[in-house]
């Protein structure tokens, strides 16, 4: 009995693929998330990032501000089954102002889809994004996305991506043409080509088919040119014996390479399939304990998201969980590190971006949408029986700052909880002056978009409206030292002292030159550019 308990987990285990895609902003995460989930047969039609009216919008992109924007704000779990395995997708913001986000969500993966604009090849947030790979020692697919427009020759994008990220590229499809032109792709694996069609609006999966050359040139429905060009590619590409090799990409020697177009759904289908086959199953987490496996008899994980109000008929906070061991039972008590206190895991979720369903099993890989009411923060770690802790998710260091006003003094308290909220989503730090008469918020932000997205969400979901006034702060720092000493930094030059939410001091400065002042003045202090306990 135990024994077959345990093969069925192994299996769950070794049928997972939890992984995130990434990329610059606007090279086609969301619009790839979609069809994979319409290939996934996880939706029956398709919707679009800048829906028209009348049209359909993706799922990923739920919030009001990402529709109305066309932008991805907040990373999106999408949890479906597809050919015997289960994918937990994790669609990520690009936008460098929401990077913070995008980087605690890595920490949850076990491989990365890189999304490249085919005309642009590797972008500096792309790049960015795949030194966080590097670092975590995360595996990464390359999907190169837009052939439906002018695109770079493939050759020369493999060279920029084995030149630029030190990886070598493994093409494991080809396109056939770019642009108007892009009718189909070469599958290695099959030797032979897939023609695709163009369903309306893009919103149902591709009618496909597939040639051997000598077929396709016998249909006259290519260009010969086209044929030929992908033929001399093959053979240049089999002449050079690049094989793929599992481990290495799961060293990060390799990366497999697909090219195809998220918009009219071309190559969606051959990438998904050959993904789940190639990517990892979930891996091991480092903990303060050792490696934790995801055989392991207990269950573990951590929490590396937080979110208020995703979904308007449940206005609350929803902790995501990623289970890094044993299995998950509805009901089961579990311990909570930080506090040292069990708690009930009573009613969690298995998320599909907004929507979510009460979960009763889960397994390794696999995303926990747990209902928060305030115990639970980023970085947490939640176990059955050994106290463990997981390495913790770093915060980024803040570097633009504003006052916010409430517009409506009638709103006082909303206002208060909707901060507090947004804060425990790590959306924004939240500061206030220890001087009492200016004890209005202040916002500590890592990127300007941040402000807007405060401003519109406390609008949105909590009906307050706030103004915005900016600080011409430049330095932010943790202080610790004789209080009386820190209670003096504020006396001149405007110099600003603040608790943030777990009353630690932070002083902010105009310039440099103020906090050096400051530093020369009360040698006790000691300045940090985070908090650091
Ligand atoms: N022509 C063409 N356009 C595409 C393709 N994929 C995405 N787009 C368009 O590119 C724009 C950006 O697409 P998104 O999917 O939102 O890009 P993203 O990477 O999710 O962007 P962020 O999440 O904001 O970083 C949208 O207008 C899409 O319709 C494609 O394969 N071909
Ligand atoms: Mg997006």
């Amino acid at each position: 009995m135990e024994k077959n308990i345990q093969k069925t987990k192994n299996k769950e285990i070794a049928n997972r693929r939890t992984f995130a895609i990434i990329s610059h902003p606007d090279a086609g995460k969301t619009t790839l998330t979609e069809k994979l989930l319409l290939y996934g047969n996880a939706i029956d039609l398709a919707g679009n990032v800048r829906a028209r009216r009348n049209q359909r919008n993706t799922t990923s992109d739920w919030m009001e501000m990402e529709r109305q924007r066309g932008i991805s704000i907040t990373s999106t779990v999408l949890q479906f089954p597809y050919q015997d395995h289960i994918i937990n997708l994790l669609d990520t913001p690009g936008h460098q102002d929401f990077s913070e986000d995008t980087y605690r969500t890595l920490s949850a993966v076990d491989s990365a889809v890189m999304v490249l604009d085919a005309a642009k090849g590797i972008e500096p947030q792309t790049r960015k994004l795949f030194d966080v790979c590097r670092q975590r020692g995360i595996p990464i697919f390359t999907f190169i996305n837009k052939m439906d427009r002018p695109a770079r020759s493939p050759l020369e994008l493999l060279d920029e991506i084995e030149n630029v990220l030190g990886m070598q590229p493994v093409p494991i499809n080809w396109p056939l043409g770019d642009g108007i032109n892009f009718k189909g792709v070469y599958d290695r694996r099959k030797a032979g080509i897939y023609l695709f069609e163009r369903t309306l609006r893009n919103e149902k999966m591709s009618p496909e088919k597939f040639y051997t050359f000598k077929a396709l040139l016998d249909t006259k429905l290519m260009n010969r040119d086209y044929i030929d060009q992908v033929q001399s590619d093959i053979e240049l590409l089999d002449g050079l014996g690049i094989e793929f090799n599992q481990q290495r990409m799961l060293n990060e020697e390799q990366t497999p390479v697909y090219f195809g177009s998220a918009l009219t759904n071309f190559g969606v289908r051959l990438f998904l399939e050959s993904f789940i086959h190639l990517a990892p199953a979930p891996q091991p987490y480092e903990s303060d304990l050792g490696l934790v496996s995801p055989s392991d008899e207990e269950f573990s994980g951590f929490v590396f998201k937080i979110q208020a109000n995703m979904n308007p008929k449940h206005r609350d906070s929803v902790a995501f969980l990623r289970i890094c061991s044993g299995k998950f039972s509805r009901g089961m008590d579990v311990i909570h590190t930080r506090t040292g206190k069990t708690i009930k895991l009573q009613r969690p979720y298995k998320l599909f971006a907004n929507e979510r369903e009460i979960i009763e099993e889960a397994y390794p890989g696999d995303v926990l949408g747990i209902p928060n009411t305030g115990e639970l923060g980023i970085g947490d770690t939640l176990s059955e029986k050994k106290v463990l802790k997981f390495a913790p998710i770093p915060r980024f260091h803040p570097e633009h700052f504003a006052l916010l006003r409430l517009s409506d003094l009638g709103k006082q308290k909303q206002f208060l909880k909707g901060l507090r909220q947004l804060e425990m989503e790590g959306a924004v730090q939240v500061l206030y002056n220890v001087d009492a008469f200016k004890r209005e918020p202040i916002l500590a932000v890592v990127g300007e978009l941040q402000f807007d997205v405060v401003q519109a969400r406390l609008e949105n979901e909590y009906n307050v409206p706030t103004s915005l006034e900016r600080l011409s702060i430049d330095i932010a720092r943790w202080v610790k030292g004789p209080e009386e000493d820190i209670k003096r930094i504020n006396e001149r030059s405007n110099n600003i002292v603040c608790l943030d939410s777990q009353n630690k001091y932070v002083a902010l400065f105009h310039e440099n030159y103020h906090m050096n002042l400051v530093k020369q003045k009360y040698p006790s202090l000691v300045f940090e550019m985070q908090n650091s306990t």
